[in-house]
């Protein structure tokens, strides 16, 4: 195969908790205070990354941020050591203090959008890190994220870089969790989606009442101009404000693609026949391949079995025999409605012929499933050989991964560890050593 598609997983960080920081995000909200384990959390991630190299897919790791954020809580006022910092922040800001440790960029679906070559103007495949702004925790990510990035795709023969979007509202962006892509083959020009929550310009259109729309028409655009890809390879398509305010708080978890594949929830849409159309007109300007919209009707799976199951945030993964595979969450298989229905669907005539389980419940438990783990990107294999490859997993990697998590992280975190200072110095002892083995360079702030 001369091109196909790459997923980097996002490795758990260290501090990895449950701080009920996502409104509009119901996993994360009813696992508020729960005890988390960040060893479980990162081995189930390794887990999952080694079956799919195992699989033959091609899988990248993609390292976690430094939280404690003491530079964050610097900027918001906490001074001293790094002991008092902490110290002060849990006594009168125990909110800043989670989200300050949150290791929630262990989500890479959200670290940027990507292009890949094939649809961009200079073709070279382009990243745009996304700035998350909705969320405070979450927008201390972007700058990291681009550093990450940039290292893990170092070469700019191949690769282009964007600076995030604007830190507002009006240019919320969330990444590839309101972006897919639908090509013949991954290296050919594809149709990019992206799905959008609201107009931030224009507040007489549809949004949603209750949850935010995380991600803007406008952000969405300024990234496709960003990425200098074609009006004919580009669709937007505003996401259901009433799916949003039942808990979909991003796109990916209610519909996702994978090449001539759209697998979605019947009212994951505004103007679904629009969209539809639109969408195949495009695609067939770039492919002969049939394209198949596989729909799935609230009788069958309602929405809040979705909410439950991430029946979407599922990966569909294409083998090197050219069948799909869904790679789904337990939850999926635990629930006798998604179960049934899965099982239907691989009997049908779709591309899609296997689904497999795995356990991620730490990552659900905060609203994360297989596909919020990680960051697809399309390549081929010259783009291949120019990345880091020591982000690559293979056994070696995969068994070094494994004993360096067990080294050092915790088994269980509640949310008065997060203020103890050894807490700090294992994480960033942990990231130092991380980005060794990645070969990453200095990409922590602690580390510049
Ligand atoms: O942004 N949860 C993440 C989950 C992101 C899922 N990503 C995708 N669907 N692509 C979020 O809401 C919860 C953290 C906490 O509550 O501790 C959190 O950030």
């Amino acid at each position: 195969m001369n091109s196909f598609e790459a997923n980097f997983d996002g490795l758990v960080g260290p501090t990895h908790n449950y701080a009920g920081l996502s409104e509009g995000n119901v996993a994360s909200k009813l696992s508020a205070n729960d005890i988390s384990s960040p060893r479980n959390a990162a081995l189930q991630g390794i887990n999952k990354m080694k079956a799919l190299h195992d699989l033959g897919m091609t899988q990248g790791v993609f390292a976690p941020q430094e939280r404690p954020d003491i530079f964050s809580l610097r900027r918001l006022g906490f001074s001293g050591t790094d002991a008092n910092v902490l110290e002060q922040a849990y006594k009168v800001a125990p909110s800043v203090l989670s989200a300050c440790c949150s290791a929630s960029s262990m989500w890479t679906a959200n670290a940027a959008t990507v292009s890949p070559s094939g649809d961009s103007l200079d073709g070279k495949i382009h990243f745009t890190p996304a700035n998350l702004t909705n969320k405070f925790h979450r927008s201390l990510e972007p700058e990291t994220t681009g550093n990450i990035l940039k290292s893990v795709f170092n070469d700019d023969k191949y690769f282009n870089h964007h600076l995030h979007l604007n830190d507002n509202d009006h240019f919320g962006d969330e990444g590839a969790a309101n972006h897919t892509r639908l090509c013949g083959s991954y290296g050919e020009q594809g149709v990019e989606i992206f799905t959008f929550g609201k107009y931030a310009f224009n507040a007489s259109m549809p949004a949603p009442k209750k949850y935010p729309a995380r991600q803007t028409l406008e952000a969405s655009q300024a990234v496709a101009r960003l990425h200098g890809l074609s009006d004919d390879g580009v669709v937007y398509v505003q996401q259901n404000p009433d799916v949003i305010d039942q808990g979909v708080f991003h796109n990916d978890v209610i519909s996702v693609g994978n090449q001539n594949v759209l697998f979605y929830h019947e009212q994951a849409f505004l103007n679904t026949d629009v969209f539809l159309n639109e969408l195949s007109e495009k695609f067939a300007k770039t492919s002969s391949e049939q394209l198949h919209f596989i729909k799935v009707p609230t009788e069958e799976v309602s929405l809040e079995d979705c909410v439950k199951t991430y029946l979407f945030n599922t990966q569909i993964i294409t083998l090197n025999d050219g069948t799909m595979t869904i790679i789904a969450p337990m939850h999926c298989h635990d629930n006798p409605r998604v179960k049934a229905y899965l099982d239907k669907l691989v009997t049908q005539n779709t591309p899609i012929k296997q689904v497999k389980y795995f356990d991620v419940n730490e990552s659900m438990k905060n609203g994360g499933g297989p596909a919020c783990l990680r960051l697809r990107v399309a390549m081929t294999q010259q783009e291949l050989g120019a990345v880091n490859q020591n982000c690559l997993m293979n056994d070696e990697l995969y068994s070094n991964l494994t004993a360096w998590v067990n080294k050092h992280y915790r088994d269980s975190i509640c949310f008065d560890d997060l203020r103890d200072p050894s807490l700090l110095v294992e994480s960033r002892t942990a990231l130092d050593e991380l980005t060794q083995l990645l070969k990453l360079g200095s990409v922590y702030r602690f580390q510049r």
